[in-house]
């Protein structure tokens, strides 16, 4: 029996080709969930997943995963991650950890090595929460943190029923869903920030994810005529709108790290130059690694908002569109992965995660953890996002092996 060797050509072209689906011009890719080019991936990844002898399955929510049998029967080693993308993304977030789990496949196939435990490759339907809200929707579904007939329901950003969009591009499966708790699950993903690059690491061993809370401010006041509305008389819900944007960005200056604001989206109704703004709607997405002080920046922000509306005679509503706690991975699955770093001669270093991933549902009920490799310019969910080939296959080489360790070769 030969040993299974991680093929880094075959993974770039794999990532290559699936960044054809939904590719932007000028580079990067939009595979928003459930659109034409997130069905186009997934048809792509069924193939693969067929043609490397694995036995396909798809759940409710379209969650995708392959099994390649082991000489046991018994729950899988699990690797997996995502092929949605954000409207302006790279070629790797998400992607890299699905091609990883192909190619440990075709290494196992071309060294015709039956493991003990079979291995289960997953692609979780709407990771990045862009188009329907929250992330990590279809590992939440799968892993039972989020309710499948509530997801089903959900209404995005355009307006379309994410059920109805399952149906649309073919992939509302029949398997229930919170039916398969893994072995171990591990996920491979770009680091997605400036840490590794700046420190010169060329691996991460993850040790969690942070606090992540999503909530959508709605503010109404009072349309009215620019040039003839007194300051004094207007209920200008873009000022109050803009007000909360600057809390946010205040309450993360004064956090300090790693304390981080976004606020991503910013709508005014009517949205006319010559109208004082009857409606604004704005997003604005907190995180920290201590969930006390994530409950301080919620809070904090929460008074402010009500504040500001008061002042201007404006009405604000507040709806969470995601809220998942910090998230702790197995402490020897990361030893592991530390150890299979060294073992191939790359430094590691231990760290968090700043983004939300799908490993974080599958952390309390089997032992998981990640791998990371660095972004080039600490760039992603940006078309500029980039990994050195050679990192890639380093990240891919420890996969295999902690995968190899937990397979029971
Ligand atoms: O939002 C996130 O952290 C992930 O990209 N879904
Ligand atoms: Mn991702
Ligand atoms: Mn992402």
């Amino acid at each position: 029996m030969n040993k299974p060797v991680f093929n880094g050509e075959r993974l770039l072209d794999r990532l290559k080709r699936l960044g054809e689906k939904g590719a932007l011009h000028g580079g990067g890719v939009c595979r928003l969930a459930l659109t034409d080019a997130d069905k186009a991936g997934r048809d792509l990844l069924v193939r693969w997943m067929k043609e490397l002898g694995l036995e396909v399955s798809i759940d409710k929510i379209g969650n995708i995963w392959g099994i390649r049998e082991g000489i046991e029967d018994g729950p899988p080693v699990m690797i997996g991650s995502h092929i949605d993308s954000v409207a302006t993304g790279g070629l790797y977030d998400g992607v890299l950890g699905v091609m990883a789990g192909l190619e440990v496949v075709a290494a196992l196939n071309d060294a015709d090595l039956r493991t003990q435990k079979p291995l289960a490759v997953g692609a979780f339907t709407n990771e990045e929460g862009a188009r329907f809200a929250p992330d990590m929707l279809g590992s939440g579904v799968h892993q039972g943190a989020l309710d499948l007939d509530e997801c089903l329901a959900t209404v995005g950003i355009d307006g379309t029923v994410l059920g109805e969009e399952l149906e649309r591009i073919g992939y509302a499966g029949n398997v229930s869903v919170k039916n398969l708790t893994p072995a171990a699950f591990l996920e491979y993903h770009v680091e997605q920030g400036p840490v590794l690059e700046q420190e010169g690491i060329q691996i991460g061993a993850v040790t969690g994810v942070q606090g992540i809370s999503w909530t959508e401010y709605t503010v109404t006041g009072q349309s009215n005529h620019a040039g003839t509305t007194p300051m004094a008389m207007r209920h200008d819900a873009g000022v109050v709108a803009a007000r909360i944007a600057c809390e946010a960005r205040a309450i993360a200056d004064e956090f300090g790290p790693p304390q981080v604001s976004t606020v991503g989206t910013f709508e005014l109704n009517p949205n006319l130059v010559n109208v004082v703004p009857l409606e604004a709607k704005l997003t604005v997405d907190l995180r920290n690694t201590d969930n006390d002080k994530l409950i301080a920046a919620e809070t904090r922000l929460a008074e402010a908002a009500a504040r500001f509306a008061r002042d201007e005679g404006c009405k604000v509503e507040a709806r969470t569109l995601a809220r998942f706690d910090p998230v702790e991975f197995d402490d020897a699955l990361v030893s592991r992965i530390e150890q299979a770093a060294r073992d191939l001669g790359h430094s590691v270093r231990r760290m968090p995660s700043g983004a939300g991933h799908d490993a974080q549902m599958f952390a309390p009920n089997c032992p998981t953890a990640m791998v990371f490799v660095p972004s080039a310019g600490g760039l992603s969910h940006n078309i500029a996002e980039h990994t050195e080939p050679d990192d890639l296959t380093a990240g891919g080489r420890i996969l295999l092996n902690v995968a190899l360790e937990l397979l029971g070769e």
